[in-house]
C-alpha cells in the first residue's frame, strides 16, 4: 500500500509499488490505496487476505511549502498503528522513507524491517526469508540499485490505473539518478548522481500496458527528461514514429530545442515543465543549476508555440537572490501568462525545503545550522519584504486551491 496523503489530492499511482510487484511473480499479490480508499480499506484488506507480509510505501514526509506546512508523517502513523494487531511482518520503503529511514525507523519501533533505496531485489529476498521462517540480520537494510536492464516491467494492474488517470496521476519511469546536482535535490542520493537508462523497448512496453487499460494521460517521472539528449531524442523519436495515442508530460531543462519540442508535441506530449527555480546567474549558481537564465523565456515561448502547455518553478529566498530577484519572477509569471496564454502557462513561486542527504543540507550540518536535523521541515526562508509578499501571495494562492 502506499502510505495516505491524509487529505484530497491530486491521485498519483504508486509507481514504486508498481515496480516492486512487478518482481514478485513467486508471491501472492494485493494492493490497497488508502490514499483514496481511507484507512478502512486497509483494516479490511487486512482481515479478508490475511497477507504474511505487508509494505507500506512512504512517498513524502510533507508538502515542502512554506509558510503553512503539511505532514504526510501523520496519515502514515494512522497507517502504522492499524498494523499493531496484524501479526505479520511490516516492511516500509520508499523515497520519503529512504531520505530519513533511521529516524522512522526509531520511531516506529512496529517496522520490521526498512529498505531504504530501490527495492526491485531486496523486497523479494526478504520475502522469501520470510516465507522460509526467519528475518534479515538488519532491521535496516540499505538496498542495492537495481540492473535496469534486467528487471521485470512494473505492474499497471495492482490497482484501478483508471481512478489516477486524469491530471498525470500515471507515471512512466525511463530513467533513474540524475547527474546535475542542484544543492537542494535528493534525486542522486535516491537514484545516483548519473543518469541510468531503462531500455527504450521496456518504456514503450509500459506505455503500451498503460494505454489497454487507461486512455488518459501519463507523466513521464525521470528528473531531466531532455538528458542525456542522445537517450531522449531516440525515445520521442520512437514514440513520435508509432504515438501512443496518450497525452503526457515531462520535465526538460532550457538546452531543450525547437526542434525537440516539435517531435515531442508530434509524440502526444502537451505539457512541459521548467523547473530553473532560480531567475539570476548567481542565484542559480547558488543553487547549482545548469540552466541558463537568459534561454529561459525563449524555451518556453518555443514551447507554447509547439502547442504545449508550460510550467516554470521558482523559489523564493535562494542564497545570493533579494527582492528584485522575486520582482523579476513575478513580472516573468506576468509577461508569460499575459503573451503566451493565461490558461496553458503555469508560473510557481516556492520555497526550498532542505532535505536530509542534500548539498544544502551537508553545507548546513557543516555550519552547525539545523541542529534538530531535516526531518522537521527546515526551509530556505525568505527574509524582511520578500518574505511579507511571498506570504501575502501564498494567502492569496491557498485560498483559491484549498482541497
Ligand atoms: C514524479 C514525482 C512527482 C510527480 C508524480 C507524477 C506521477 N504521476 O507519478 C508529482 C508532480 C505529482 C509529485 C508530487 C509530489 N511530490 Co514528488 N516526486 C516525484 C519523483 C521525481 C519521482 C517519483 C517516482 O515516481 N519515482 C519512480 C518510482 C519507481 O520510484 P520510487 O517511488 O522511489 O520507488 C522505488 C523505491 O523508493 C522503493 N520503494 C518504493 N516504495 C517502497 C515500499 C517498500 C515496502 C519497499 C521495500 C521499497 C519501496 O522501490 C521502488 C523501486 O525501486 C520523486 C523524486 C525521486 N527521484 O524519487 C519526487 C518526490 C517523491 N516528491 C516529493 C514531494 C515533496 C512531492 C509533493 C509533496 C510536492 C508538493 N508540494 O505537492 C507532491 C506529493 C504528491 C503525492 N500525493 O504523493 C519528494 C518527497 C521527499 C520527502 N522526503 O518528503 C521527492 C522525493 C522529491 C524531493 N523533493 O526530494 N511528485
Amino acid at each position: 500500500m502506499q502510505s495516505p496523503t491524509g487529505r484530497r489530492e491530486q491521485p498519483v499511482f504508486p509507481l514504486g509499488l508498481a515496480f516492486l510487484a512487478g518482481q514478485l511473480d513467486r508471491f501472492d499479490v494485493s494492493a490497497v490505496d488508502p490514499s483514496l480508499d481511507g484507512t478502512e480499506s486497509v483494516v479490511r484488506a487486512l482481515e479478508s487476505r490475511r497477507p504474511d507480509a505487508v509494505a507500506v510505501s512512504l512517498r513524502n514526509i510533507d508538502d515542502s511549502s512554506w509558510p503553512r506546512t503539511w505532514s504526510y508523517l501523520d496519515p502514515f502513523e494512522e497507517i502504522i498503528s492499524c498494523l499493531y494487531g496484524f501479526p505479520g511482518t511490516v516492511i516500509v520503503g520508499g523515497p520519503g522513507f529512504s531520505i530519513y529511514a533511521r529516524e522512522i525507523m526509531a520511531r516506529h519501533p512496529r517496522i520490521d524491517i526498512g529498505i531504504a533505496g530501490e527495492g526491485e531485489e531486496a523486497l523479494p529476498e526478504v520475502l522469501s526469508r520470510i516465507a522460509a521462517g526467519s528475518l534479515p540480520e538488519s532491521a535496516l537494510i540499505e538496498a542495492p540499485r537495481a540492473d535496469l536492464a534486467s528487471i521485470s516491467p512494473p505492474r499497471y494492474d495492482i490497482l484501478d490505473l483508471k481512478r489516477y488517470e486524469k491530471g498525470f496521476g500515471i507515471g512512466v519511469q525511463s530513467r533513474r539518478g540524475c547527474a546535475f546536482g542542484c544543492a537542494y535535490c535528493t534525486y542522486s542520493f535516491l537514484g545516483g548522481s548519473s543518469f541510468r537508462m531503462r531500455p527504450i523497448r521496456a518504456v514503450l512496453g509500459d506505455i503500451r500496458a498503460i494505454s489497454g487499460i487507461a486512455a488518459g494521460s501519463f507523466q513521464f517521472v525521470d528528473s531531466v527528461f531532455n538528458a542525456p539528449a542522445g537517450y531522449f531524442r531516440e525515445l520521442v523519436r520512437a514514440l513520435a514514429d508509432d504515438p501512443p495515442g496518450m497525452s503526457w508530460g515531462a520535465w526538460l531543462d532550457t538546452s531543450v530545442t525547437d526542434e525537440d519540442l516539435a517531435v515531442m508535441a508530434a509524440a502526444g506530449a502537451v505539457k512541459v515543465d521548467f523547473s530553473p527555480d532560480a531567475i539570476t546567474k548567481k542565484g542559480m549558481r547558488s543553487l547549482g543549476k545548469r540552466d541558463d537564465p537568459g534561454a529561459l523565456w525563449s524555451r518556453v515561448r518555443a514551447a507554447r508555440r509547439s502547442g504545449l502547455s508550460v510550467g516554470v518553478n521558482f523559489f523564493v529566498g535562494n542564497p545570493g537572490e533579494g527582492l528584485s530577484a522575486l520582482l523579476l519572477k513575478v513580472a516573468f509569471m506576468l509577461r508569460a501568462r499575459l503573451l503566451l496564454g493565461w490558461s496553458r502557462t503555469f508560473v510557481n513561486i516556492g520555497t526550498v525545503r532542505v532535505y536530509a542527504h542534500s548539498h544544502l543540507a551537508s553545507e548546513m550540518e557543516a555550519a552547525g545550522q539545523a541542529p534538530g536535523g531535516f526531518l522537521p521541515p527546515v526551509f530556505l526562508e525568505p527574509k524582511g519584504l520578500s518574505a511579507y509578499l511571498f506570504r501575502s501571495y501564498r494567502r492569496l494562492r491557498d485560498g483559491r486551491h484549498e482541497p
